[in-house]
Formats: C-alpha cells, structure tokens, sequence
C-alpha cells in the first residue's frame, strides 16, 4: 500500500492529526497497536486549553464539545485552610473546557468513516524502515499477514513507549528528563463534583486534585509513593485522604461513590530534540511528557500535530521543504514553556521527600505572592489557559 503518511498511534494525536491532513486533502493511513475500545477505556486527561478547543472547531468536531463541555472560567490553589482563586476569564478574557480526553477521542474515531480517514487498530510489530530516506515504509502484523506501507512522511504519534522514537539513533537527538519521586493516584466515580471548579491542594499530607468530567462525575487524585499499589487504597482510605487534604471546605461537599476506575500515573518531564530526524516527525507523548499539574499533555499533542498538518500540508502543496525542516524548532518552542509551567506548578503544589523547611517557605512565599499580585496570577492563567498556537 502506498500513502503520502503514514501516522503511527491512533490517541488524540494521530487521529486529530489523521483528520487535519484529510481536511488539506491528504493521503494517510493511521496504524493502531490496540482495539478502539482500549484507546477509549484509558482515563487520562480532563482540560483542554482554549486553543485545542479551536483545534476541533476548525475541523467542525466540536458540537459534542460546546455542548457537553464544562466552561471553566477559572480554578483554585489550596494551601492548608486558604483557596487562592485564579480567575482566567478576568484576566485572560478566554477560558477552558472540562472535556475528558476519551470524549474527544471518542468524537475523532466517530468521524474517520464520513472523512475517509482510514484507521487499522490491532496492528502488531509496528516498524519503521529507511527513516532517513525520501522513501521511507513501514510494516506491521495483522491477522497473522504482514503488510508494508510506503509513504514519503512517518508520524509517530505513538506515546512515550511506542516504537518511533526508538527508531532515532541516539546520536541524531537528546534525551531531558525529571522523574518526580511520586505517582497520582486517580478514582473516577459517579457523584457530583465538591466545588465547581477545580482545586489543586497542597497540604502538609501531600498533594491532591479535585476535577470532574461533567456535573455528575468527578475525578479526584492524591500524590502517592511509588511504591504504593492500588490495592493499598481501598476506596474508603482514598476518600478519607481526599477529604482531609483538600480541606474542610471542599470535605464538606464531597460525595463519596464506589471507583469506576482507580490508576496509579507515574510523573515525569521528558524532552526528546529534535522532533524530527529525516523523513519522521514526533508529536504528542512520543516527543515529550510533562507531569500533569497543568493539564497540558493532551493540549501540547494537539499544537504538536497542528503545527505538523501545516508542514505537512505546505510541502505536499508548495513543495516546501522549509516548512518541514522548521517543524521541531516550531514544535519545541511551545513544548519548552509547557513544560516549564508544569513543572513549576508541580514544585509548587507539592511536598518533596527531601524537601526541608526552606524550601516549604518558599512554597508559602510563593503562594502569598500569588495570592496577593494580579501579575503572579495573570502568568499562571495565561499559562493555563494556553500560550498561543
Ligand atoms: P497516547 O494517548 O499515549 O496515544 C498513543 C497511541 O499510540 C499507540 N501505540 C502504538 N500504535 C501502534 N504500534 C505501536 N507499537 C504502538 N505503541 C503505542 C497507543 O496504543 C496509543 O493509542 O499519546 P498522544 O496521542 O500523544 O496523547 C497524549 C495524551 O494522551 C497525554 O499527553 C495526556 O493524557 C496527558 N494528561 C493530560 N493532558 C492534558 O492536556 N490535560 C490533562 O488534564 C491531563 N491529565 C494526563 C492527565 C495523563 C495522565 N496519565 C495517566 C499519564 C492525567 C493523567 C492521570
Ligand atoms: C483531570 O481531570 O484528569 C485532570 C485535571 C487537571 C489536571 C490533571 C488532570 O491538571
């Protein structure tokens, strides 16, 4: 089979990608390792910053979106008995949106059939050949055949472990990492959320997160050890934890259900430069991770894969090969700052293992400051909201 490109993972990246080069009029072909039910049952992100929103509006994928969605005009940072309120609609003039990440994938499958974006999900040993030629292919197992597709471009979209980035020879790019010395812990349940907004809490106990998916589903974390398991966190020690870390305020109106699904995320910041190397480009997790204080996982593969479509598209259409030399530069130059905020923010909302009494002052310095200065508040909310795409 013969395709222009050639997307490798079908999360929010390489469909979202797989629908903007269908919108240029593009050839691709997207390969999937796992079923479209697995893709869908992982709970993952929950915010999406105003410009992936816009993402999906320009590919007119966003009714379920502005209709199920929850406007967030702003959220909260709690430090023992204080709510420090970030207003970003004040003071950004935009807003996000609660929209869990299955629901937007979700809204991207149900429209590969009517735009002829063609998915092949359970397809085995994915990899990629002669990367650095103008003629790069790749194969894969299905149905116990093996099939080749030759494109001209590869996109990995495949997440931090999958196959395109190990496909760059070590030599060719560098690795920035920072694994933090905890995990999230998340239950999702049935009950209506404890304060219309979020509240990220950082108390003398550890972090924690109260977010939601709509008005009758909530989405709570703590910070936990990595060596804890989920069996250590039977429901009810989850939402005693939860109560007492996020405060009286937010206890008192917390409902408590039984775990749709409860998952232990390890956090971590990871860069991998450049983002492209021949004739593959990265996007999404397959390029970089951020620790997920922020929300900014998800929003940075949607900038990722729309700066991408229009290199793609500039040098099927204009024959111009610029626009895909500069894709990394453009790419890492937003990736970079998002995670800059993200860690800052998870430095801030967390207590370290080694961290003393000084560094616990500057939390509270920093936390005073924010509470008193618009301006401290203004680069957290512009932050959050999204830095231009
Ligand atoms: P994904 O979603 O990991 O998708 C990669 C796809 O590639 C497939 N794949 C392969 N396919 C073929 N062959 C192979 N060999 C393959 N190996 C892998 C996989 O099966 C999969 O379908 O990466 P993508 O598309 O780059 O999307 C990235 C986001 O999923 C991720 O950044 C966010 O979920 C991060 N994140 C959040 N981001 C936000 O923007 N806002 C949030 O509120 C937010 N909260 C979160 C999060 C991530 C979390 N976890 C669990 C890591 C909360 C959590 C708890
Ligand atoms: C979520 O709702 O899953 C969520 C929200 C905000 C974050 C991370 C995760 O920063």
């Amino acid at each position: 089979m013969k395709t222009q490109v050639c997307i490798i993972g079908a999360g929010p990246a390489g469909l979202m990608l797989g629908h903007l080069l269908r919108a240029e009029g593009l050839d691709c072909v997207v390969l999937e390792r796992a079923t479209g039910d697995y893709v869908l049952g992982r709970i993952r992100a929950g915010v999406l910053e105003a410009g992936t929103a816009g993402i999906m509006a320009g590919l007119g994928l966003d009714a379920r979106l502005k209709d199920e969605g929850l406007v967030h005009d702003g959220f909260n940072l709690a430090d023992g008995e204080r709510l420090i309120r970030i207003d970003i609609a004040e003071l950004t003039g935009k807003h996000v949106a609660v929209y869990g990440q299955t629901e937007l994938t979700r809204d991207l499958m149900g429209a590969c059939g009517e735009r002829g974006l063609e998915v092949v999900y359970e397809a085995a040993d994915v990899a990629l050949h002669d990367i650095e030629s103008d003629a790069p292919y790749v194969t894969y197992v299905k149905g116990e055949q093996q099939h080749r597709i030759d494109c001209r471009f590869i996109v990995g979209c495949d997440g931090f472990h999958g196959p395109s980035r190990k496909a760059i020879p070590a030599a060719a790019g560098r690795a920035y990492e920072k694994v933090y010395p905890f995990g999230w812990l998340g239950i999702l349940a049935d009950v209506p959320p404890c304060n219309h907004e979020l509240i990220y809490a950082n108390h003398e106990r550890g972090f924690a997160l109260a977010s939601m998916r709509s008005e009758a589903r909530s989405r709570y974390y703590v910070d936990v050890p990595l060596t804890d398991r989920i069996e250590d966190w039977p429901d009810e020690r989850l939402w005693d934890e939860l109560a007492i870390r996020l405060g009286p305020e937010a206890a008192a109106h917390m409902t408590r259900g039984p775990a749709l699904e409860k998952s232990v995320a390890p956090l971590r910041s990871f860069v991998f430069a450049p983002m492209r190397h021949g004739s593959l480009l990265l996007c999404g997790d397959a390029a970089h991770i951020v620790p997920p204080t922020g929300a900014k996982g998800l929003n940075l593969a949607a900038s990722d894969v729309f700066y991408a479509s229009r290199a793609l598209a500039a040098f099927f259409k204009n024959n111009d090969a610029d626009a895909i030399a500069g894709y990394s530069d453009k790419a890492l130059a937003r990736v970079w700052k998002s995670e800059r905020f993200s860690w800052s923010l998870t430095k801030l909302m967390h207590r370290f293992p080694d961290d003393g009494p000084f560094e616990r002052a500057m939390q509270v310095a920093e936390l005073d400051y924010i509470a008193l200065s618009e301006a401290a508040r203004m680069s957290i909310a512009e932050n959050y909201v999204g830095l231009p795409i």
